[in-house]
């Protein structure tokens, strides 16, 4: 069965032909950030058309709540202020064919989960750092949604009860203190702004502010990944994301993991499919789903 994936973040949107975890005919664009429900529109209409013949179903993995169909942004400011979408009506107006949608970091712990030891690893889970931070859970061999769709939203735990005020609106979320528009918020106040990516070459000339910056939020992922050891009894976790895969960071949250009494441990990897993860696992996930309905 072939696959028409589609990877909706709050930075840039993936699409490719899926067949048994192989990438075809991969493209990327920008994520919409002006007129954003219209321009999302017109996004995946363009996306589905091009496709058009070439595959047995969609599946969709995207940044937000999924729920019924619809994407509800916990943090509109990572989608252009998108506050809500129907994005399964939007796909539907240009194709027949079956249609799953999931979370996007949901759909990447689908697809980094397929080489674990289900019995050996029961309880994983994949953290994205990205443009927001976001999570992916699996306990007992089993992806958990919830009943609303909103398990893994654990960018939106507490890092900092002083910290900025999230897009969600409370106040010090992981997401507010480690995301890349965390990142890239503080780097533009800075003398000589800069972009994260350039963040990250500065930490790597051991740039004071930069390193600062990179070791705040590699901290925050750190006391993330304790909590959910401690919480869940998560014994391994991979990271991805645009940085959390840039280099230097993942080994700076080990470190600070391991700073931590060993209760707190547990395996730590990058993401073995990197910027491919959400794609493969939508797929594998809606391949699944079609197959067991
Ligand atoms: P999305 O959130 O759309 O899934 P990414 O995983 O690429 O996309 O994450 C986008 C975020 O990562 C942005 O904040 C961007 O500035 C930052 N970023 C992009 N490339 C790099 C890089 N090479 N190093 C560090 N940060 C990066
Ligand atoms: C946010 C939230 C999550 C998402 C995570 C990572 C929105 C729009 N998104 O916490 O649903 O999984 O960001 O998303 O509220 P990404 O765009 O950074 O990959
Ligand atoms: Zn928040």
């Amino acid at each position: 069965m072939r696959c028409l994936a589609l990877d909706i973040g709050g930075t840039k949107i993936a699409a490719a032909l899926v067949e048994n975890n192989q990438i075809q005919q991969r493209q990327q664009i920008g994520t919409p950030q002006d007129d954003a429900a219209n321009a999302m529109h017109d996004a995946l209409a363009q996306l589905v058309q091009q496709y058009a013949g070439q595959f047995d179903y969609v599946a969709v993995a995207s940044t937000g709540i999924i729920n019924h169909g619809i994407l509800t942004a916990l943090n509109p400011k990572n989608l252009g202020g998108l506050a809500e979408f129907p994005l399964k009506e939007s796909i539907a107006r240009h194709t027949n064919k079956p249609i799953f949608l999931l979370n996007d970091v949901q759909a990447a712990a689908c697809a980094e989960y397929q080489g674990v030891n289900a019995q050996e690893v029961p309880n994983f889970a994949f953290i994205t750092v990205s443009t927001g931070v976001g999570g992916g859970i699996i306990l007992n061999g089993e992806l958990q949604t919830g009943a609303n769709g909103v398990v893994g939203h654990i960018g939106h735990t507490l890092a900092d009860p002083q910290g900025e005020i999230c897009g969600c609106g409370r106040r010090g979320c992981v997401e507010a203190v480690a995301a890349g528009r965390a990142i890239e918020r503080v780097a533009q106040t800075w003398d000589n702004p800069c972009s994260p990516k350039e963040v990250f070459e500065r930490f790597r000339k051991n740039d004071e502010k930069a390193t600062a910056l990179i070791q705040r939020s590699a901290q925050a992922i750190a006391n993330l990944i304790a909590d959910l050891v401690i919480s869940l009894d998560i014994q391994q976790v991979v990271v991805g994301g645009s940085v959390g895969l840039a280099e230097g960071y993942l080994p700076l949250v080990e470190q600070y993991l391991h700073q931590m009494p060993h209760f707190y441990h547990c395996k730590l990897s990058a993401a073995k499919y990197a910027g491919d993860a959400g794609l493969i696992g939508a797929a594998y996930w809606g391949g699944q789903t079609l197959i067991n309905a």
